[in-house]
């Protein structure tokens, strides 16, 4: 794992000593003695985690983490403050202003380089999101994404699973102002309920009677709806070993008995609060996606989406044997729509036909806006027979009903054309089924228009 770690500390001493164990681990390490330096660094380059000290002249920690917070440039970058104080009253406090994690001065080294791992892991993940986002909608960071908000818009959902009432009924206690805890414990049906239920954190005590804690995690890790779902889990002092093999499973983020619950909190908070903002980012992402392959005007498919399903059902038409009819379908002297009524009500016509198309075919029937009045219904398992009865019921729907328009004027009565093409010898690729649907029109508009002709098989 390479990435850039940014050490600020105004005391020389301190910035070699985390430098040489990041280095040792072949992090790439820049560093600063001051917060307005460190602020300046996040903004120009590319820093991946910020190791912050908080006792600092002229801008504190605090301060330092606060306005990388609110930046949106640098609010995405983990920040981990380093201190020699280990008061609860800090730990608040950073939490406050947004800081993802803490360590406590003489720093251990295990918990430096897994907690730097976890917040390096955490940020890729994120990264990769940003990009995908920015890119489709070229818009930089939405008001909606940001992650430096120390409180949670609602409850964080928590699921934990914990073999001894006690200890279940003290975190409960701990995390009550923040979140509502779910607790398990039997870690077989924990799974279960994790996979069924929409947490945002999952935390797993290693108590677990006659079961061995990073199993469930790593069953956790491999089910696909529960794999995104952090997991937070709580070890014994001095247990090492498991930790390192819980953070190579994917476990994000661990806490060591006894449980100092303003570090709950915070670990609680930074592990939903970033689960949130993934999820967002791949909403946006999902909401993007669907956009490109959208009419804008109908809500129908588009073309580009049409050429990729079209060829994926024809595919499998073909390798089953099974019939496939496509309907192509254009309005009638559309134009004159545009040209005596206005464009406006050539939308309007063309949202309305699309409706019918919609309430017309089956839900397997893939219906899209092929361009300007042109629509194409992709009928799978059906033979050329029912597609032109489906055909011709959605030619009377437009010739039946006039269509109103916003404009309030005299509605208008149109018709429309259409050519069926159905799979058969001769027809190898999706284009050529195109291609016939399209003589199948034509021959359809010069036969007097407002008419099914099914091509010749
Ligand atoms: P035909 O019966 O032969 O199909 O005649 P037509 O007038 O429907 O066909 P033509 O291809 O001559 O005209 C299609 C018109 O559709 C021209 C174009 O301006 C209009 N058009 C294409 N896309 C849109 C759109 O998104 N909105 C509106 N209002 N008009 C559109
Ligand atoms: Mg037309």
């Amino acid at each position: 794992m390479t990435a850039r770690i940014l050490v600020v500390d105004d005391i020389p001493a301190n910035v070699k000593l985390l430098e040489a164990r990041l280095l040792a681990e072949y992090f790439d390490v820049l560093t600063a003695d001051n917060g307005r330096d460190a602020l300046d660094i996040c903004d120009r380059t590319q820093v991946d985690v910020v190791l912050l000290d908080i006792m600092m002249p002229e801008m504190d920690g605090f301060e330092v983490c606060e306005r990388l917070k609110s930046n949106p440039r640098t609010a995405h970058i983990p920040v981990v403050m380093v201190t020699a104080l280990d008061q609860p009253s800090d730990r608040v406090r950073g939490l406050k202003v947004g800081a993802d994690d803490f360590l406590t001065k003489p720093v251990n080294d295990l918990q430096l380089i897994s907690r730097v791992k976890s917040l390096v892991r955490l940020k890729t993940l994120s990264d990769e999101l940003r990009i995908r986002h920015d890119g489709a909608r070229q818009i930089g960071l939405d008001e909606g994404l940001r992650l430096h908000d120390g409180r949670l818009d609602e409850q964080a959902q928590i699921l934990l699973v914990d073999s001894r009432g006690a200890s279940q009924e003290r975190i409960i206690k701990s995390l009550k102002p923040i979140a509502s805890v779910i607790a398990m414990s039997d870690p077989q049906a924990s799974v279960f309920e994790a996979a069924e239920h929409a947490y945002d954190l999952v935390i797993v005590n290693s108590n677990l009677e006659d079961y061995d804690p990073l199993r469930l995690c790593s069953q956790l890790r491999s089910l696909e709806r529960t794999r995104f779902i952090p997991i937070l889990l709580i070890t014994e002092h001095g247990d090492e070993q498991m930790i390192i093999r819980a953070l190579d499973l994917g476990v994000n983020d661990y806490i060591v008995r006894p449980l100092d619950p303003n570090e709950l909190v915070a670990r609680t908070l930074t592990q939903v609060r970033r689960k949130r903002y993934n999820d967002r980012l791949r909403n946006s992402v999902r909401q993007t996606i669907e956009l490109a392959v959208t009419d804008g005007l109908t809500g129908l498919h588009n073309r580009r989406y049409l050429d990729t399903h079209l060829r994926t059902l024809f595919a499998r038409a073909m390798a089953r044997g099974r019939p496939l009819t496509i309907c192509m379908t254009d309005i009638d002297r559309f134009k004159q729509v545009n040209d005596m009524h206005g464009h406006d009500a050539g939308d309007d016509v063309l949202k309305e036909f699309a409706s019918r198309i919609r309430s017309t075919v089956r839900g397997a029937d893939l219906a899209c806006r092929f361009g300007g009045e042109e629509f194409i219904v992709v009928m799978p398992d059906t033979p050329a027979d029912v597609a032109k009865t489906v055909a011709e019921r959605l030619r009377a729907m437009i010739e039946m009903r006039p269509f109103q328009l916003r404009s309030g004027e005299t509605p208008l009565m149109l018709t429309a054309s259409m050519g069926l093409a159905t799979l058969g010898p001769g027809i190898v690729t999706p284009e050529q089924l195109l291609k016939q649907a399209d003589n199948a029109l034509y021959e359809a508009k010069n036969s007097g228009r407002n008419r099914v002709v099914a091509a010749a098989a």
